[in-house]
């Protein structure tokens, strides 16, 4: 535990920057955004919840990161795989890879029966179906920005159970079609687990010391779940290798936004984007319902999953 008064991530005074009532639509939630920088643009790819309570993805822009608007209509969705007729989409995470967009999200028959999609994009106009890329059971996929050992290299989370809680686990594929390999992350060899469960955040980022991964930790109190953000480093070649984390929290639920709405208590990430000047801006999901900004410096963060290092 350490006591600094000074936040590793600050939140935007002026949040939530997305809520329902700002949507075109009658939309009950809007959350949990991929985010990404493409040209002049910030785009958010949002969960919006309508009143038919299913789950779709929709876009909105920003010129300055700060001020975004919904598209007038949510895109054009590629056709779901036959075998899997998905019906909610949601958790998207977006990888910038060479010149396209792969998107890794959560699609879901309805039950939470749930598969990791994979679409790609060039523009965030048209997006194709690249692969429903899991057995039934998984989701939390976020794809690494290079291959890695010359492979396709994911983070996922396979769902667990009393025994075995969900956790953060490593995969590869060649194609994005196929994957395998596939083996939880480790803390000094052995397998790691933060909170009753935990999952991918954002998609990782490079840094000199590896990988920074933002994740989830779930804990559970007597009212139910509380969702929070911890950071970790993985290794550069074995990114189921974690190198060090955070102890401590470094994003929580604590304003009405955060605290009220579809599930309270939430603070969910897909995505961090790096800035030119070191710093990071993360667009978070809030209690399912909004979303939040939050910006922190990099090297800091970093830093901290480091000096927490156990060794
Ligand atoms: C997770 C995902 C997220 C959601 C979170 C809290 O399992 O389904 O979409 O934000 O639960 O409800």
């Amino acid at each position: 535990m350490s006591f600094i008064k000074e936040r590793l991530l600050k939140k935007y005074e002026n949040n939530p920057v997305m809520s329902p009532d700002r949507m075109p639509i009658q939309a009950l939630y809007t959350f949990n955004p991929g985010a990404v920088k493409y040209k002049d643009e910030y785009i958010l790819m949002m969960d919006v919840t309508g009143t038919d309570d299913i789950h779709r993805i929709w876009l909105a822009r920003s010129k300055d990161g700060y001020h975004f608007t919904p598209d007038p209509q949510p895109p054009r969705w590629p056709a779901p795989d036959p075998t899997h007729p998905e019906v909610n989409t949601y958790d998207p995470r977006i990888t910038k890879f060479g010149d396209e967009y792969i998107i890794l999200y959560a699609s879901d028959l309805g039950q939470n029966e749930c598969r990791i999609g994979i679409i790609k994009t060039r523009d965030f106009k048209i997006f194709e179906r690249v692969s429903t890329a899991s057995e039934l059971g998984n989701r939390n996929g976020a794809l690494f920005p290079e291959k890695i050992n010359g492979l396709y290299c994911r983070l996922d989370r396979p769902f667990g159970d009393e025994q075995k809680p969900c956790s953060m686990w490593v995969s590869y594929s060649p194609d994005l079609v196929f994957w395998g390999k596939s083996q939880p992350v480790t803390y000094q060899g052995k397998p790691f687990m933060d909170g009753f469960k935990m999952g991918a955040g954002a998609v990782p980022i490079r840094v000199e010391e590896g990988w920074l991964e933002l994740y989830h930790t779930v804990s559970t109190t007597c009212n139910g779940f509380i969702y929070r953000i911890k950071a970790c480093i993985l290794d550069e070649k074995d990114p189921s290798k974690i190198l060090g984390y955070t102890k401590d929290f470094i994003l929580w639920p604590e304003y009405d936004y955060e605290n009220r709405g579809r599930v309270s208590n939430v603070t969910f990430i897909c995505n961090a984007l790096p800035e030119e000047d070191g710093s990071l801006k993360i667009y978070y999901g809030a209690a399912d319902t909004n979303i939040g900004l939050a910006t922190g410096s990099i090297r800091d963060i970093v830093n901290a999953c480091l000096e927490n290092r156990e060794s």
